[in-house]
């Protein structure tokens, strides 16, 4: 019989769940933590780290889950390494609910970088109006650019002052709309964008807007995560997970 757990915490990994549980599936959803008040699942979920990669395996086995679907963000690299490392030594099926990166648009003007650091550079010298798209984990290298006008966007309220002068926090958890990410740019006179390339439509919006708006969009690569098998829809990882379960495996 099949028993899954879904490492989620994306608006896929919550598509995946939905159909999990219409399909009745035995299926545990695993957050990391992040956020003070996640989004509620139809399936049991628990909440927080595993251990590392041999707390994830000690997991597989106590909760003797049969099948993993690592649904995580693209930019979870450490969850998804110690997800491909734990399914070798369970010897445990494991699969990639992966959802492709953006693509510039012609148009678009994207100046893509390898990480944040290169981000923080490629910002201009002169002052401008900064929308910081990246979350709370990855404010701190932007303190070397402290001239700017900064607009964060976080899920929770911050907690600590932040390491900007001139910032402004708006709290929401998204998914987020065109008109919603356009009306905010224009109030506020965004004039540079700093994004991650997430994919998926959840977070699109704001690449949507700064191409109608013709704003410059510093793009921030993916992390390099280990080979693994990987779908592309909820209806392939159902059918991975479904397949097995209709041979009783
Ligand atoms: C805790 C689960 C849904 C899911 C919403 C998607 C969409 C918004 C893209 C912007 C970019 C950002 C951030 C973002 C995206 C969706 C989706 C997606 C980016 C929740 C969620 C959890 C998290 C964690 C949180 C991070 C932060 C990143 C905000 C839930 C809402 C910026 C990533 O405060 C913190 O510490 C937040 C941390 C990791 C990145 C960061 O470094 O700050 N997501 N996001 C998950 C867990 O605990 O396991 O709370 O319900 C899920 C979503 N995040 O309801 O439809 O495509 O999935 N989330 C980035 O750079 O792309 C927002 O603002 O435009
Ligand atoms: P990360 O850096 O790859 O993971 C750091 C550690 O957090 C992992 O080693 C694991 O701890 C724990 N963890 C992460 N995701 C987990 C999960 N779903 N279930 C249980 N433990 C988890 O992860 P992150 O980038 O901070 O992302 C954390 C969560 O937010 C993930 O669920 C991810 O899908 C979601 N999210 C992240 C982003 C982003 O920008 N990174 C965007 C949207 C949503 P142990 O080593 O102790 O097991």
């Amino acid at each position: 019989m099949v028993r899954a757990l879904i490492l989620g915490g994306t608006s896929d990994a919550n598509l995946l769940a939905e159909a999990a549980a219409r399909a009745e599936l035995d299926a545990i959803y695993s957050y990391g933590g992040r956020t003070r008040a996640p989004a509620h699942q139809p399936l049991p979920t628990r909440t927080g780290g595993f251990g590392g990669a041999s707390g994830l395996a000690d997991y597989i086995r106590r909760e003797s889950i049969t099948h993993v679907v690592d649904a995580t963000h693209p930019f979870a690299a450490e969850m998804s390494r110690n997800a491909v490392a734990a399914c070798m030594i369970t010897q445990t099926p494991l699969i990639a609910l992966e959802r492709a990166p953006w693509a510039k648009a012609t148009g678009d003007s994207w100046i893509e970088v390898p990480d944040i650091a290169s981000a923080v550079a490629a910002l201009p010298e002169q002052r401008t109006r900064v929308f910081l798209a990246i979350g709370r984990q990855h404010i701190a290298p932007f303190a070397t650019r402290p001239q700017h006008a900064y607009t964060l966007r976080f899920v929770d309220p911050p907690e600590a002052a932040l390491p900007l002068p001139d910032a402004d926090v708006i709290v929401s958890r998204g998914p987020f709309t065109l008109t919603g990410d356009l009306d905010m740019m224009r109030a506020r006179g965004i004039a540079w964008i700093v994004a991650r390339n997430s994919g998926g439509d959840g977070a699109r919006a704001k690449i949507d807007a700064a191409g109608e708006l013709g704003l410059p969009v510093i793009m921030i690569a993916r992390p390099q995560v280990p080979d693994r098998p990987r779908a592309d829809s909820v209806t392939e990882v159902m059918q991975w997970l479904g397949h097995r379960a209709c041979l009783g495996a």
